[in-house]
C-alpha cells in the first residue's frame, strides 16, 4: 500500500490545529490501511468539523499518539501488516492509553470476533459500511464524555483549579519542556493562621477565603502559567519563562493585593494574607526538588513573620 499520500494529509491537519482553538477541536487518528477508506472516513468527519489524522502502518501508531494526541482512535481489524485488536491490546496495557477511547470501524461480521475485539480493549464495535451520521454521532459523544471525566478527575471541585496530581504532572511537563535552556520558577503559597479563620467565622467562610485567592491568582497569571490547589489552603504555581526575580516581584505584589481583599462574613468582613517560598529552574533540576525548595522557602517565609515571600 503506498502511504505517498499520507504526509499530506498530516499537514493538512496541523494547519487546521494552528488556525482554530486546539480545545474545542476533535482530533481522531484514523488507523486504517485501505485509502478508499480513509478518504471516505476523513471526508465524512471533516464535515462534522471533526480533523483527522491517518496512517496505515503500526510502526508510527505510538509515534502519531504521541504527536498528533488523538481524542480517540478509530481503528480498522484487519489490515496486512497490523491487527488492530492486537495494537489496541497493547495500547491498554500503556497507562497513557488506558482509558482512551477506542472505535472499531471493520467489516468483520462475525459477531464472536466483534465481542474479541470488544474484551481486548476497544469501546465500540462500528460496521462498514458505515452511516456518515452514526459514525460523527458516535465519535462526538465518545470524545465529550472522555473529556468531561478527564476534566472532572483534573480540576479540585472548590476553585476550578488544577488539583493535587494535575498540578505534579503539569509541573513535570513544565520541567521537561523548561529543559535547562529557559527559566521557569515554581511558587508555593499558604494562606497564614487559616485554622484560625475556620475557627473564628466557619468552614465555609474558610472556603469563601480560598475561592478568593483561587480567583485572584487566575485573574493575575497568564494562561501559560500552572495554578494548581496543592493543598487545602496551600496552592502551587509555575511560571515558564520567569525568572526568580521577575516572579518574586509578581507574587509580593499578588501577595500584598490578597492582604487588602475583603472577604465577607455575617457580621462583616475579614482579611487574610499568605505566604510563599520561590525556587527557580536551572538552578534547581527537577520538579521535586523544585517543590522541596520552594517549600523550604516557604517555611522561612513562615518563621519569619508570615505574609511576606522567600526566596
Ligand atoms: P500557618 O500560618 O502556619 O499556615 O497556619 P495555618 O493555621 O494556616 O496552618 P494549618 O496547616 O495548621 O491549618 C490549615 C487548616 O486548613 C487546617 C484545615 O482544617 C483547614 N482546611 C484544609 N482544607 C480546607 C478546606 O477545603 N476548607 C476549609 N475551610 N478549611 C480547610
Ligand atoms: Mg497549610
Ligand atoms: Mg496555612
Amino acid at each position: 500500500i503506498p502511504s505517498d499520500d499520507q504526509p499530506a494529509l498530516a499537514l493538512n491537519c496541523v494547519l487546521d490545529l494552528v488556525q482554530t482553538n486546539e480545545q474545542e477541536q476533535y482530533r481522531v487518528l484514523v488507523v486504517e490501511d485501505s485509502r478508499v477508506a480513509v478518504a471516505l472516513i476523513q471526508r465524512t468527519l471533516a464535515q462534522h468539523g471533526i480533523d483527522t489524522f491517518a496512517i496505515n502502518d503500526p510502526g508510527r501508531l505510538l509515534e502519531a499518539l504521541e504527536e498528533y494526541r488523538p481524542d480517540l482512535v478509530l481503528m480498522d481489524m484487519h489490515m496486512p501488516r497490523f491487527n488492530g485488536v492486537e495494537a489496541t491490546r497493547v495500547l491498554r496495557q500503556m497507562g497513557a492509553y488506558a482509558s482512551l477511547p477506542i472505535v472499531y470501524l471493520s467489516g468483520e461480521s462475525d459477531v464472536a470476533m466483534q465481542v474479541e475485539a470488544l474484551r481486548l480493549g476497544g469501546d465500540q464495535f462500528l460496521m462498514k459500511p458505515f452511516n456518515p451520521v452514526l459514525l460523527a454521532a458516535v465519535v462526538k459523544t465518545r470524545i465529550e464524555r472522555f473529556r468531561e471525566v478527564q476534566r472532572s478527575t483534573r480540576l479540585d471541585g472548590l476553585t476550578g483549579l488544577l488539583n493535587h496530581t494535575a498540578a505534579k504532572s503539569r509541573l513535570s511537563a513544565l520541567v521537561e519542556e523548561s529543559d535547562g535552556r529557559s527559566a521557569l520558577t515554581v511558587a508555593m503559597i499558604d494562606i497564614d493562621h487559616f485554622k484560625s479563620i475556620n475557627d473564628t467565622y466557619g468552614h465555609p467562610v474558610g472556603d469563601q477565603v480560598i475561592r478568593g485567592l483561587a480567583w485572584l491568582l487566575k485573574g493575575r497569571l497568564r494562561s501559560v502559567d500552572l495554578i494548581g490547589r496543592y493543598g487545602g489552603e496551600e496552592f502551587i504555581i509555575a511560571l515558564p519563562e520567569v525568572s526568580l526575580d521577575q516572579a518574586g516581584a509578581v507574587i509580593d505584589r499578588i501577595r500584598s493585593d490578597f492582604a487588602e481583599l475583603p472577604h465577607a462574613h455575617p457580621d462583616g468582613a475579614l482579611h487574610a494574607s499568605f505566604s510563599a517560598g520561590l525556587a527557580a529552574f536551572p538552578l534547581v533540576d527537577s520538579a521535586t526538588a523544585l517543590t522541596e525548595a520552594a517549600d523550604s522557602a516557604l517555611m522561612q517565609a513562615k518563621r519569619l513573620g508570615r505574609n511576606r515571600i522567600e526566596k
